[in-house]
């Protein structure tokens, strides 16, 4: 049986909100999220199902202006998802005046085919929505969605009109797939994201994680960073801070999991192409 079910892209400046939508709209969380800028570092796809087909998501690094190698790949995996996907959305922060990285991005997309997505409406004053969705009106897009990732306001406004915009045909994935990322890599991000929680500075950037060992229940996990002097940063007085990475990311897994943090100097490690290839972004 056909049904509709087609691919769109969520792309915007950093920090706008593009993993925590993805996340509301799937259920679950198939994306990492921080206040920080450029969490997210690869294309991540969840699906969205109902009786009317389905969507795919492609969440991706926010763009910006890249400073290292990291950052141009981050960058090149952002522009290069707007190719191939039936509706691109581009999010814009209601609270940030619409600006230079804004108009960048739309630079690089079609935008008068793109759904224009205004998100944070929880944290705006009437007044300054308003102004937003005027500010943004000059894009010329094709549809502007207000919507709030956190508390849903909006979403399934959104939701129905990229339904419409579906191709009919058979589905991508099956029904109770939610996410592509493998357990592996899904464990590696939630490592990384909770560091992103407690690291401050720039330590962040230079943190990147990956599951080398999985043999259930055990699963060791390597912290890659830049220096030595970053190391103790991120073990923490006495372990701590380790420790406490590792209990929050054990209660997101399966129960029984065992997770081994091990913090490893890889010296500038973004700035090394096969470094980069090998951790997968
Ligand atoms: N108040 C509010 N905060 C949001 C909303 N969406 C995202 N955020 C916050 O904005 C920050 C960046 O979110 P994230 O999804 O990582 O942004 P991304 O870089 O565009 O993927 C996080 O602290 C989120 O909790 C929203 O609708 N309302
Ligand atoms: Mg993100």
């Amino acid at each position: 049986m056909n049904v509709r079910s087609g691919f769109v892209t969520f792309v915007g400046r950093p920090n706008v909100g593009k993993s925590t939508l993805v996340n509301a709209i799937c259920g679950s969380k198939v994306s990492i999220v921080s206040n920080k800028p450029q969490t997210t570092r690869t294309r991540v796809r969840g699906v969205h199902h109902t009786a009317d087909g389905q969507i795919v998501f492609v969440d991706t690094p926010g763009i910006h202006k890249p400073v290292t190698a990291l950052g141009e790949r981050v960058n090149a995996t952002a522009l290069d998802s707007v190719n191939d996907v039936d509706v691109v959305c581009l999010l814009i922060d209601a609270c940030k005046p619409f600006g230079r990285g804004d108009q960048w991005v739309a630079d690089h997309i079609d935008v008068r085919n793109a759904f224009v997505v205004v998100n944070k409406t929880d944290k705006a004053s009437r007044e300054q929505l308003f102004a937003q969705l005027q500010a943004v009106s000059v894009l010329e897009a094709a549809e502007y969605f207000p919507v709030s990732a956190v508390t849903g306001q909006g979403v399934p406004e959104l939701l129905a009109a990229l339904m419409q915009k579906m191709p009919e045909g058979p589905a991508y994935y099956p029904e109770d797939m939610v996410s592509d990322t493998d357990e592996a890599q899904w464990v590696a991000e939630l490592v990384r994201e909770q560091l992103l929680a407690v690291l401050k500075d720039e330590l962040p950037y230079s943190v990147a994680t990956r599951v080398t060992e999985w043999e259930w229940p055990r699963v060791r996990c390597e912290i890659l960073v830049e220096r030595e002097s970053q190391k103790g940063m991120v073990i923490g007085k006495g372990g701590e801070l380790l420790k406490k990475v590792g209990q929050n990311v054990r209660q997101q897994m399966a129960p029984g999991a065992f997770i081994e943090l091990h913090v490893v100097v890889d010296k500038d490690w973004q700035q090394k192409p096969d470094r980069l290839e090998r951790l997968g972004y």
